[in-house]
């Protein structure tokens, strides 16, 4: 089929085979199971990838302890300088890889291709960075002393990443990991394998040919034994952990267990308010790419869509037209907006939750069916109509189900906003720079993200991701986020030949 040309082109563009080890630490290994990934558009199998054992992983955590001892005495701007060439040598490659996340993940090619370019603006960031790593002095009370702030790296940096975003997400970690002077130790999805393997082929080139050692890229592709392991380890400094808030929950424990740090970025329930004054066609464009973009796959999805009373009817008569005109298909075909689903469980998902809809008092307004004549996971973009506080619009929901809610106060809206566990993105659509302001102020939206005029997702790489509440409070990429791969260090210098005590006390 024109699918499997495809896909043998595409690996071999990525210098993939149909069999690949899914270990490396400088070598590339594995003694795990095989795992094959599938494309959810067809139900073709792509590849197979054989994954690390705990023996491999052990190995690989040995590999990554010792690069990390060589690498920390890097300068960061030499650091910078390796992250540069990764990020070209990623950029070089957009094309293929991003159609190896369309294949493996089910995206539509450009969000595919958007991923692989926010690792290269996240890199683009950190090599920047890498020269801006200041800490800061701080007046001492004590004449002759000097205070100071010293950031040093952590070490070791194990980033468990999930299926919907396969490059971007372990991109932000890697690139701020390498310039803050760590070692990192990947494990992605095991549905996306080939995507890991082929990120991770592209940064061993960069790594080997400067002559460092590979295991600062480490990988050990492997399912929740692996990722508990890293978890349980102590020679792991930080683990950065993106996906469901029952797992992040687990793993955020085992981590405390042993003192280690941990960055949490977990699930989220995101809402969109639309108040009457708002740009009612910016609204709509906004929402389609929210809720159905991703085909309602990313952490940052609209899931809640709350409607001003006097707008209520039209907005929804507006949507039904856009929601009308989506196409749903294969993913690599232009025009297609929604791609199927990753996987057959998240089908099973989607079907529940539009039952639970319905059990709960809700209706549906538009789809709500699995497209179950096509041969991969595809359903129907959906919208009902139900209350705020129906336990299924509580839930999270991996699936492009959007629920709408009429509301006739925006202080009731933000409550609503606020009142789901998670607290992960949010946006209100208004003209009036009276709610603006105070929708991000401290009466808000409590989520991490806090937007006005544009989607919930679809963030920029620049500002801190990550969010409230169930959503872990761990933030990932710019901003300040960099200070989590590294520790802090008060240090006190003193110079005076004396020995003055803080706080005025006497010792003699
Ligand atoms: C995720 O879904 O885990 O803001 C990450 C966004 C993307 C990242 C999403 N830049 O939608």
């Amino acid at each position: 089929t024109s699918t499997a040309r495809t896909t043998s082109v595409t690996l071999k563009a990525l210098g993939l085979d149909s069999y690949n080890l899914g270990v490396y630490n400088g070598e590339w290994s594995g003694n795990g199971d095989v795992v094959e990934t599938v494309n959810p558009a067809t139900g073709e199998v792509l590849g197979a990838v054989q994954q690390a054992s705990g023996k491999d992983l052990d190995h690989t955590l040995q590999c990554a302890t010792k690069a990390s001892k060589m690498w920390r005495e890097v300068p960061a701007p030499k650091r910078g300088e390796i992250v540069r060439q990764m990020r070209n040598a990623l950029s070089e490659k957009i094309e293929p890889l991003g159609r190896l996340v369309s294949l493996e993940m089910g995206k539509i090619l450009p969000e595919g291709i958007g991923e692989v370019q926010e690792y290269v603006d996240i890199a683009d960031y950190a090599v920047g960075l890498s020269r801006m790593l200041n800490g800061k002095v701080i007046p001492s009370e004590r004449p002759g002393h000097m205070m100071m702030e010293m950031w040093n790296p952590l070490g070791v940096v194990g980033v468990i990443s999930a299926f919907n975003f396969p490059v971007a997400v372990y991109g932000w970690n890697s690139a701020l990991s390498l310039v803050c002077g760590n070692a990192v130790v990947w494990k992605g999805a095991p549905t996306t394998s080939l995507t890991s393997v082929a990120v991770t082929k592209i940064l061993a080139e960069v790594l080997e040919a400067n002559g460092l050692p590979g295991a600062l890229c480490s990988l050990a592709t492997g399912g929740a034994d692996i990722g508990d392991k890293m978890a349980q380890d102590k020679r792991v400094n930080l683990v950065s952990f993106t996906g469901s808030t029952n797992v992040g929950r687990k793993v955020g424990l085992t981590v405390q267990e042993r003192f280690g740090k941990s960055l949490l970025e977990l699930g989220g329930n995101n809402a969109i308010i639309v108040h009457n004054d708002a740009d009612i066609d910016l609204a709509v464009r906004s929402i389609l790419f929210a809720a159905v973009g991703t085909a309602g796959q990313r952490c940052t999805t609209t899931r809640r869509l709350f409607l001003h009373e006097d707008i209520h009817d039209t907005f929804i008569e507006r949507l039904l037209k856009a929601y009308g005109q989506i196409r749903v298909g294969n993913p690599l075909e232009p025009g297609i907006l929604c791609g199927p689903l990753h996987t057959k469980a998240a089908v099973a998902a989607f079907k529940e939750g539009i039952a639970d809809v319905k059990a709960q008092g809700g209706t549906i307004v538009h789809g709500g069916n699995v497209l179950s004549h096509l041969a991969g996971n595809f359903v129907e973009p959906t919208i009902t109509s139900i209350s705020h506080d129906a336990p299924v619009v509580h839930r999270e929901i991996f699936a492009p189900i959007l629920h709408t809610i009429k509301f006739s106060n925006i202080n009731e809206a933000i409550e609503w906003n606020n009142e789901v566990g998670q607290g992960l993105s949010s946006s209100l659509f208004t003209t009036s720079p009276e709610r603006i302001f105070n929708w991000i102020g401290p009466s808000g939206s409590d989520c991490g993200i806090v937007n006005v005029n544009i989607p919930t997702n679809g963030a920029e790489i620049g500002g801190a991701f990550g969010g409230e509440k169930e959503t872990g409070g761990g933030r990932e990429s710019g901003s300040t986020s960099w200070q989590q791969y590294m520790r802090r260090q008060t240090c006190t210098v003193n110079y005076s030949g004396m020995l003055p005590l803080a706080q005025g006390i006497k010792f003699e």
